[in-house]
């Protein structure tokens, strides 16, 4: 595609100016045809400076999740060799298990600007506001038992976690199983889906959704008190793209670890960084609402709640739980 090969030529001369018969010459086509994926590029987002003399130069690049983008700074092994990048979708983890379901390669990722129809757990709604925070899932085929799969929500928490402290130096705590928060606010959600067997996973599905750069007057009323974002906390923007390779490069890291090596150091790091551990909390399940005090995870990642009547196995995705004694 001609307008890859423009763009490819203006990168590599990492800010300095080409011209248009250059470009032209390069490519076989005319300057006129240069100019007009010049142009092109331009309403993508891309910051072209054009001048007569000395030709064009890309200045900056679109705040855009564009797999050519994303691919460029990668340097994954597994996650992201497939890049399935839409610009608005309704549910990315619906995307990912149809692709996985289809037999898709693992590490898969599908990418959004924005979800029409975002969801959390329990058919509960995601807030996905256009290109304003990192939308995405990734397809793993681990040979794991699916008794170990709620094990991979407290991964992919670790991992973005560390990503995003070493993105902007921000400390933020894991709520289990599935939110980092910060300042008691929610700054990131995951969801994890499953296909499996009695005893083998066929696929499992992992869904962020890490809130970036949307305003504190952009985040919904029912939201106000709940949600925040990296530029709320950290006032200013931060580049999603340079975010979104940091998550994928630890998740990929820490998954690569957890294949060899089991869960051992994702569920020490992931007690480290817990703030439900030590908290009094309220366990909503299906059949009976209780309090008990959250005093650790056992080695399937279920939450154990020390409660009058004895100590409470609670497994992801059956409950709500809710801290008594934050605004969480
Ligand atoms: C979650 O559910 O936190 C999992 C969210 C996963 C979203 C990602 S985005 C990419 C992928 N594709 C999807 O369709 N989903 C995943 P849960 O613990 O059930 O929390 C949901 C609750 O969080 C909602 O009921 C709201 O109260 C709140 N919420 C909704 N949008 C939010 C946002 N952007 N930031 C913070 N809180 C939000």
């Amino acid at each position: 595609m001609v307008r890859n090969k423009i763009l490819a030529i203006l990168r590599q001369q990492q800010g300095k100016s080409v011209s248009g018969e250059d470009l032209g010459r390069q490519l076989q086509i005319s300057r006129t045809a240069v100019s007009k994926q010049i142009q092109k590029l331009r309403l993508e987002g891309y910051q072209i400076e054009s001048t007569v003399s000395q030709g064009h130069r890309l200045v900056a690049l679109p705040d855009l999740l564009r797999p050519e983008e994303v691919r460029s700074q990668l340097t994954t092994a597994i996650f992201g060799q497939e890049l399935v990048y839409f610009s608005e979708v309704g549910s990315t983890n619906d995307e990912a298990k149809k692709r996985a379901v289809a037999g898709c390669s693992e590490g898969t990722l599908i990418i959004t600007e924005t979800q029409l129809g975002g969801r959390g757990r329990l058919a509960r709604g995601w807030f996905s506001p256009q290109a304003k925070g990192i939308w995405f899932s990734v397809v793993l085929r681990p040979p794991f038992t699916p008794q170990e799969a709620p094990k991979c929500t407290l991964m992919a928490a670790v991992a973005v976690n560390r990503a995003i402290r070493d993105m902007t130096g921000i400390s933020c705590g894991i709520k289990w199983p599935n939110d980092i928060l910060c300042n008691g606010r929610k700054l990131v959600g995951i969801l994890t889906e499953m296909s499996a067997e009695m005893d083998a996973i066929n696929h499992i599905v992992i869904g962020m959704g890490i809130n970036v750069n949307i305003l504190a007057a952009e985040i919904p009323l029912e939201l106000q008190d709940k949600a925040t974002s990296l530029q709320i906390e950290t006032g200013g923007p931060v580049s999603r793209i340079a975010l979104f390779v940091k998550i994928l490069e630890r998740l990929e890291e820490i998954y690569l670890e957890v294949r060899t090596s089991g869960f051992a150091s994702v569920l020490a790091a992931w007690r480290q960084e817990s703030v439900t551990l030590n908290q009094l909390v309220t366990v909503i399940a299906p059949d009976k609402t209780y309090i008990g005090k959250a005093i650790d995870i056992d080695a399937e990642g279920a939450l154990l709640v020390e409660t009058d009547s004895g100590i409470e196995r609670v497994l992801a995705g059956d409950v709500s739980i809710r801290s008594l004694t934050g605004n969480y």
